[in-house]
């Protein structure tokens, strides 16, 4: 898979009041932007080129772009967030994605969808159902996918866990990166399956992007059993998005 571009979006000082499942503290803002930095800039080590949006100090979630969209080598698709705070920034995301794809489309509603939710690995996409994505958001992705030419599978995210990709990441094409607990449901037959070690699971969601894969630091186990499998391993400080359930994914679109 090669990408071309990315988008991001920097976070503004609202970001404290982001969402989270449980109150660990809020992050700090300096060492986020710091880690933002590390983030972007090892995106464009690869070559791409990464747009990079202003804050919305309206929607602390916002620098969250990846649920905002999905974006396919035929079209983007622009998401209809589960969560209601969130649900304006996808109008923010839409003029940067209509200039860079030519076929551009809305979930319309009234059913959910957040792109978290979406595992694309190139011969499927995988969409799980969550307190964020529900069944009739699935179904209008489905029809679009159709004409796309996509399968689309649809699978459960793990109770209590925010996002399908919170517990999975692609590494390449053949080989997704798993908790045990997500792979358990058996939804990636036919998949070779990496499980994150034990006590490590929180570093499930990673990105492969281009020669690289980026996880968060901190889970030198993962890191080390993803560079015996012959991966370019960056680590990322991931700190402050952990305490609003954001990691590597969701912080940039990547096409
Ligand atoms: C939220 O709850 O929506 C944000 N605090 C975190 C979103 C993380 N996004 C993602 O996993 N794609």
């Amino acid at each position: 898979t090669h990408f071309t571009h990315a988008v991001s979006r920097r976070p503004g000082a609202s970001v404290t009041g982001g969402l989270r499942a449980e109150d660990r503290g809020a992050p700090d803002l300096a060492r986020m932007l710091a880690a933002h930095d590390a983030y972007i800039a090892t995106l464009r080590e690869t070559g791409a080129e990464v747009i990079v949006l202003e804050a919305l100090e309206d929607y602390p979630d916002a620098l969250f772009v990846e649920d905002t969209a999905l974006c396919l080598p035929e079209g983007a698709v622009m998401m209809r967030p589960g969560a209601d705070s969130r649900m304006g920034e996808v109008a923010h995301m839409r003029p940067t994605l209509a200039g860079l794809f030519d076929d551009l489309r809305d979930i319309a509603g009234p059913g959910h969808i957040e792109g978290g939710d979406i595992l694309f690995t190139g011969r499927e996409v995988l969409v799980g159902r969550s307190a964020r994505t529900d069944a009739a958001g699935v179904a209008e992705l489905r029809a679009i996918l159709d004409e796309w030419g996509h399968p689309l599978r649809e699978m459960q995210t793990p109770d209590g866990v925010l996002h399908f990709k919170t517990d999975c990441s692609l590494l390449d094409p053949e080989t997704i990166l798993s908790t045990r607990l997500l792979d358990a449901s058996g939804c990636f037959d036919g998949y070779r399956v990496l499980h994150l070690p034990e006590g490590e699971e929180a570093a499930a969601n990673a990105i492969r992007f281009n020669d690289v894969v980026l996880m968060p630091d901190g889970f030198p186990r993962t890191a080390e059993m993803l560079e015996r499998e012959g991966y370019d391993v960056r680590l990322i400080d991931n700190t402050d998005c952990a305490l609003l359930d954001g990691g590597m994914s969701c912080l940039s679109l990547r096409l």
